[in-house]
C-alpha cells in the first residue's frame, strides 16, 4: 500500500522526508547548544535548586544561681551523621571509622548494610570536639558533621527539681526550663549551602541570618544554701527511714525562695533509670494536711479580732471535747487544766485551739488562711505546681471550724507553707515569692496587722525556747521561732486517717525578733516508730538554718552577755 502511495504521490513522499530531517537538524542544533554553548548558565541554574538552609543551633542562656554559679550549661557537641549511598563506595574505611566511633565492627558494618539507600542517618550524638574531629580526620566520603549544643548540670541531683531538664532537641521539658523556655531558648539562625543531587554538601556559601543566643536565667536559689538543705534532709530520712521529704526556705524580706530540696531526687545528667518518684517538685506539686502547723494563723485570726491577747487562758479540761459524733483529742498534752494562748501553741493543744476558734469563727480564720496564700496560686507559675484546696462555707459547723483551726480540712503545699510563714515573718506584710532573683524590692501587701505579727513572733520564740518547747529546733547564738507539726495521713480512697503513716512537719524563722530566714521542714512517713515533727523535722530546721544565718551573715542576736568576756579580760589583766 505504501509503496504504492509513494509511487503515486511522489512528491508527498519528498516533503515529510524533507520535515523529518529539519527536525532532526533543529534538535541535534539544540543539543550543540545545550552542552556546549550554554553550559555555564545551564549549570548555574542547576545550582540554584540545590541551594539550602539548614539551621544553626543557637546557644541557649545558661541559668545560675543567685551568685552566677552555674546550675545548666550549653556546650558545643558534635554530631556525626552519614550519608549511607557514598558510605557504601568506601567500604574499606568501615572498620577504621567503628573503631573510632568505639562501636563493634561487625555490628557497625552491620548497620550501614541496612541503611544503605538512606541519604541521612545518625552515626552518633553529642560528641566531645575533639572526639568529632577525630572521626572527621579520617576523612571518610560519606560521614558529615552537624554542631549541636548539649546540656550539662552541673549541682545534678542536689537542683535537680527546681532546674528541670531539656529533651535531646534541647527544648525545655521540665522546672525552670520549661518555663522559662522562651527567655532560654533563643532563634536559630540560617546557613545557606549548596547540596548536590545526593544530598552531599557541595559549598558553604554564607549565614543568611545569625543565631541569636537565649539569655542567662539567674534564679533565686544560693547554691550553697541548697547543698546544705539536701544534705541534710537526705541525713534525716537515711535516720529515719522516711519515704519522702522537703524543704523550703524563703528570703522574708524579698520573697526569694533561697534552697528548695526534695527526696528522693535524680542525676539530670543522666536519666536512664529516672523513676517518676524521684522526678517530683513534692515542695509544690504535692498537697498535704498541714496540722498544727497552722495553729499560728488561727492565733493572728484570734489577735486579730482584739478579744485576744497571749495571756488569756482557755480552759482544756481533761484534754477531749466532743463535738456531734466526733471527739478531738490533745495526744501529748504536759500541761493542764487550763492553757493560756501561748501554751495553747507550746503544748500543741488541739482542744484549746478549737475553744478559742469557736469563739473567733471559722469565717475569720478561713480569711486570714486565705489572705496569707491557702488556697490560691502563688504567682509563681512552675509547671505542674499545686494550688491546694482551702474550703469555704456560708456557716461555719463546730466540727468544721476546729478542724481548719488546727490544721485539717485543707490541703496546702510547702511552698505555701513557707510563704505564709515568711508573710508572719516580715510584720504581717506579703511579698510575693520569686523563683528569679530579685535585683529591687518588690512591692508588698500588709496582710496581717504589724501589731498581730509582732505578737506571734513572740508567741512562736516561746514555743521553741519555752522549758517544754520545741528545744529541738534552737539555734546556738540565735533566737528563733516556730511551731511543729505530726499529722496522721489521710487514707487514700476511703474515708478516714490511717493508722501508722505521719507526716512531721516544722515551720519557722530567724532571727526571731528581726526574721530574715523562714524555713519549712516535711518528712513522709518515718518508718522507725518516732514520728512526731519536734523530733524529726526540728533537727532539720535547726541545722539547715544554723548554717544559712552564718552563710547569710546574718547577726547572731543571741550570744552570751560580754560582761562575763570583760570580766575574764579585766581578771587576767589584775594577776
Ligand atoms: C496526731 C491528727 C488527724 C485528723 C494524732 C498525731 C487529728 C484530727 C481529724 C495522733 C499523732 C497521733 C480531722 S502530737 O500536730 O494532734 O509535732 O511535736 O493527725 O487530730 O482531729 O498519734 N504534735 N498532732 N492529729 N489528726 N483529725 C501533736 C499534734 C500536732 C506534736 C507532738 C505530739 C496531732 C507534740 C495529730 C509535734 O500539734
Amino acid at each position: 500500500m505504501i509503496g504504492l502511495e509513494g509511487a503515486l504521490y511522489p512528491w508527498r513522499f519528498r516533503l515529510v522526508l524533507a520535515l523529518l530531517a529539519l527536525m532532526v537538524g533543529a534538535i541535534a542544533w539544540r543539543m550543540l547548544d545545550l552542552q556546549v554553548l550554554d553550559h555555564d548558565f545551564l549549570k548555574a541554574h542547576g545550582d540554584a535548586r540545590s541551594v539550602r538552609h539548614i539551621p544553626i543551633p543557637a546557644h541557649r542562656g545558661l541559668i545560675t544561681d543567685r551568685n552566677g554559679e552555674p546550675l545548666a550549661v550549653s556546650t558545643p557537641v558534635t554530631t556525626l551523621w552519614a550519608n549511607g549511598k557514598e558510605l557504601q563506595a568506601a567500604r574499606d574505611q568501615w572498620p577504621a571509622l567503628a573503631a573510632a566511633l568505639g562501636q563493634d565492627s561487625a555490628s557497625f558494618a552491620e548497620r550501614l548494610e541496612q541503611n544503605k539507600e538512606r541519604e541521612f542517618m545518625y552515626l552518633v550524638r553529642g560528641l566531645t570536639p575533639e572526639n568529632g574531629q577525630r572521626v572527621l580526620d579520617l576523612k571518610v566520603p560519606g560521614v558529615y558533621a552537624i554542631e549541636e549544643f548539649r546540656r550539662f548540670y552541673p549541682a545534678g541531683e542536689v537542683a535537680a527539681h527546681v532546674v528541670g531538664f531539656t529533651d535531646i532537641d534541647d527544648h525545655g521539658r521540665e522546672g525552670m526550663e520549661l518555663a522559662y523556655e522562651d527567655w532560654l531558648a533563643g532563634v536559630p539562625g540560617k546557613r545557606q549551602v549548596l547540596k548536590d543531587r545526593r544530598g552531599k554538601l557541595i559549598k558553604d556559601v554564607q549565614v543568611a541570618q545569625n543565631a541569636k543566643a537565649g539569655k542567662t536565667l539567674a534564679l533565686s536559689i544560693d547554691l550553697r544554701l541548697q547543698y546544705l538543705a539536701h544534705r541534710e534532709l537526705r541525713n534525716a530520712l537515711l535516720e529515719n527511714d522516711a519515704k519522702a521529704g522537703s524543704l523550703v526556705m524563703v528570703d522574708v524580706k524579698t520573697g526569694e525562695v533561697l534552697a528548695m530540696v526534695n527526696h528522693p531526687t535524680y542525676n539530670p545528667n543522666n536519666r536512664r533509670s529516672l523513676t517518676p518518684a524521684a522526678m517530683r517538685n513534692r515542695a509544690m506539686i504535692d498537697v498535704f494536711e498541714p496540722g498544727s502547723t497552722m495553729k499560728p494563723l488561727s492565733m493572728a485570726a484570734a489577735l486579730e479580732t482584739g478579744r485576744w491577747k497571749p495571756s488569756d487562758v482557755v480552759p482544756i479540761g481533761n484534754g477531749t471535747l466532743r463535738i456531734g459524733r466526733y471527739t478531738i483529742r490533745d495526744v501529748s498534752r504536759t500541761e493542764g487544766p487550763a492553757l493560756d494562748l501561748t501554751g495553747i501553741l507550746i503544748n500543741s493543744s488541739n482542744v484549746g485551739m478549737s475553744k478559742v476558734a469557736f469563739d473567733v469563727g471559722g469565717e475569720r480564720i478561713y480569711d486570714t488562711m486565705s489572705k496569707l496564700g491557702f488556697g490560691r496560686d502563688t504567682g509563681l507559675g512552675f509547671p505542674g505546681e499545686r494550688v491546694g484546696n482551702l474550703p469555704n462555707h456560708r456557716k461555719w459547723p463546730e466540727a468544721e471550724t476546729a478542724t481548719l483551726s488546727y490544721g485539717y480540712g485543707l490541703s496546702v503545699t510547702a511552698v505555701q507553707l513557707a510563704h505564709a510563714y515568711a508573710t508572719l515573718a516580715n510584720g504581717g506584710s506579703m511579698v510575693p515569692l520569686s523563683m528569679i532573683r530579685m535585683d529591687s524590692k518588690p512591692g508588698s501587701m500588709q496582710v496581717v496587722p504589724k501589731e498581730v505579727a509582732t505578737t506571734l513572733q513572740g508567741m512562736l520564740q516561746q514555743v521553741v525556747e519555752a522549758p517544754r518547747g520545741v528545744f529541738r529546733a534552737q539555734v546556738p547564738g540565735y533566737h528563733v521561732a516556730g511551731k511543729s507539726g505530726t499529722a496522721r495521713k489521710s487514707s487514700v480512697g476511703t474515708k478516714g486517717y490511717r493508722e501508722n503513716a505521719y507526716r512531721s512537719l516544722f515551720a519557722g524563722f530567724a532571727p526571731a525578733q528581726d526574721p530574715r530566714i523562714a524555713l519549712v521542714v516535711v518528712i513522709d512517713e518515718p518508718g522507725k516508730g518516732a514520728y512526731f515533727g519536734g523530733l524529726i523535722s526540728a533537727p532539720v530546721f535547726s541545722k539547715v538554718m544554723a548554717g544559712s544565718l552564718r552563710l547569710m551573715n546574718i547577726a547572731p542576736d543571741n550570744l552570751p552577755p560580754p560582761e562575763q568576756k570583760v570580766a575574764a579580760v579585766n581578771q587576767g589583766g589584775r594577776n
